[in-house]
């Protein structure tokens, strides 16, 4: 009795071990793909090499955010995708494109803003079709 106990509770765990080590290994997978940017789109993303929430702006038609604090994006953005074909994007440290700007030239993006001090530090932009 005492055995057959001993081996369904070693049976369930073995079991467990396995779940638990195929979600470990599906995970980081998943976790190092990059959210898409649709064509014609700028992208901002909350973490550099494109992860994280994504703010979208679409290309069809020119617009901005004046203050990101609206979109719940305010010194959050880290890196992005410019899909323009033939629009740089501006991007400022302060809100209604104020303070330092920082310009990502058409079909270009910028895996990281880390290196020139505009990680976390965008208040605003404003995107052209
Ligand atoms: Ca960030």
């Amino acid at each position: 009795m005492i055995k057959n106990i001993r081996r369904a509770v070693m049976t369930s765990a073995v079991a467990l071990v396995l779940m638990i080590g195929s979600f470990a290994g599906a995970a980081p997978a998943q976790a190092s793909l990059a959210l898409p940017c649709a064509s014609y789109a700028v992208c901002m993303y909350e973490h550099i090499n494109f992860e994280g929430q994504i703010l979208t702006g679409a290309l069809k038609v020119s617009g901005y955010y004046s203050n990101l604090t609206t979109q719940g994006f305010n010194d959050k953005i880290s890196s992005i995708i410019n899909w323009s074909t033939k629009y740089t994007q501006s991007f400022w440290k302060d809100a209604n494109s104020k303070g330092d700007r920082y310009d990502v030239k058409s079909g270009t993006s910028v895996s990281s803003l880390v290196p020139n001090g505009f990680n976390d530090n965008i208040s605003s932009v404003i995107w052209t079709g």
